[in-house]
């Protein structure tokens, strides 16, 4: 016996399908985009895109209104360093350092008046780029869509697209499968592609082999319990910009204040400088130091070995440590672009620091017109003074055994590298004017 159904309503022909993939510039597929899909306004259904960067939706009716829009908001920071920033910055100063439209999309974090790329965005970037500034970039998303057969108009240098773009598809009177709904996915802030397009965290930074260094003294000396960690450069060869991350533990030290050095160029172009906020710097026991070169010398900026960089200046919080945890921070990539473009991957030799330590008076008089400090050498304390009255120096065992005495007028060195280690006083006694002040000393 035969059945002859006639379906007047539709209601039974096959579902049809929308699908698509959404990808970088460069084609790497963006995972972990959520996909929603609307039929006459009503979200009706969404799709995590994986690693293939594809999206499906089935069981769509035939005849039904269909819209799909992407979005991804999470970890803004991915792929965000400092060369983009610089790059962004080269951007807005007339340089043709962006090559798509696509990256003029990710350049413009700040919807200046006018619909510009301008250096607000570069600094934003810089400021996203440190770890413990904002993480992410207020009015924009982390990243942002556009329907990939698009094609943006071509504008004037430093001119931006002001989200005036095509982000989601639009399928009316839907009469089949729709697979071929692909989209161009532009991670903001980062515009040369260093974001790991799949995963939420981290980026698939390409490291070059070759290397630079930092390094920093090997002995520093610490007075009234304060020092300065003077940061140098080992081999930087054609400087464009750089980032590294600093750590302590913050139980041992604590941060106090920075200081950047010029390097030979021209201190206005310390703009280029971003530095973590103090407060943050203290509570964390990291620092991060950025920099790009504002002028876009062609040629980047060679740095000598021992070229200073940047002191940063800590207090001991307890005199008897004797080793300081320093580190580099293996949350941020520490790297300087050359004058190839190529990203240099950077060391930081903390070198096993060792301290010299003075520790002060209370004696104002003696304060102001004795300064007490040990030799980077060590095995010298050295008394300095604006006086040119005698005194005399005492020195005293933890026990307060004199071990030493001696009479002295203008500057004086004490040998005290054949003490045993432990803790030391020195006292001064002006022989005119009886005033007497004592300094603490840690023998290491
Ligand atoms: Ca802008
Ligand atoms: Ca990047």
């Amino acid at each position: 016996m035969n059945v002859i159904t006639t379906d007047t309503h539709g209601i039974c022909e096959a579902p049809v399908r929308i699908c698509g993939c959404i990808h970088r510039e460069n084609g790497d597929p963006v995972g972990n985009v959520t996909v929603e899909l609307f039929s006459n306004g009503v979200l009706i259904d969404e799709d995590l895109t994986g690693a293939d960067g594809c999206y499906e939706f089935n069981d769509l009716n035939i005849g039904l209104d269909y819209t799909v829009i992407p979005s991804k908001i999470i970890n803004p920071k991915n792929g965000v360093d400092i060369n983009d920033a610089s790059l962004v910055a080269q951007y807005a100063g007339n340089k043709p350092s962006l090559n798509s439209a696509y990256k003029i999309v990710s350049a413009d974090v700040i919807f200046d008046s006018g619909g510009k790329v301008s250096v607000n965005d570069a600094q934003l970037i810089a400021r996203v780029a440190a770890p413990s500034l904002p993480n992410d970039f207020g009015q924009q998303p982390s990243w942002k869509f556009v329907i990939s057969e698009y094609e943006f108009p071509v504008l004037p240098i430093t001119g931006s697209y002001n989200d005036n773009f095509p982000m989601e598809r639009n399928i009316f009177n839907i009469d089949g499968d729709y697979c071929d709904e692909n989209f161009i996915g532009m991670k903001m802030g980062d515009v040369n592609l260093s974001a790991n397009p799949q995963n939420a965290q981290g980026g698939n930074q390409s490291r070059s082999l070759a290397s630079g260094f930092l390094s920093v003294d090997p002995v520093v000396q610490v007075e009234d319990s304060v020092f300065t960690l003077n940061i140098k450069a080992g081999s930087f060869q054609g400087v464009k910009d750089f980032q590294v991350g600093f750590t302590w533990d913050k139980n041992q030290i604590e941060y106090l204040r920075y200081s950047l050095n010029e390097f030979g160029i021209p201190e206005s172009s310390l703009a280029g400088i971003i530095i973590d906020g103090d407060s943050i710097a203290k509570a964390d026991g990291r620092l991060y130091l950025g920099w790009y070169d504002p002028f876009f010398n062609e040629d980047g900026v060679s740095l000598q070995s021992e070229d200073l960089i940047a002191k940063i200046v800590f207090k001991l919080k307890d005199l008897s440590i004797d080793k300081l945890n320093f580190g580099q921070d293996s949350t941020i990539e520490a790297f300087y672009t050359n004058h190839e473009d190529r990203r240099i991957s950077v060391n930081i030799d903390f070198n096993n620091i060792e301290l010299d330590i003075v520790s002060g008076t209370s004696n104002t008089y003696i304060d102001r017109n004795y300064r007490v400090f040990p030799t980077i050498s060590a095995g010298l304390i050295h008394v300095q003074t604006s006086e040119s009255v005698e005194y005399i120096l005492e020195m005293y065992d933890m026990n307060g055994r004199q071990i030493q005495r001696e009479l002295q007028s203008g500057d004086a060195g004490i040998q005290i590298g054949s003490f045993i280690s432990g803790q030391y006083m020195l006292k001064i006694t002006e022989v005119k004017s009886g005033e007497t002040g004592t300094f603490r000393i840690i023998k290491k």
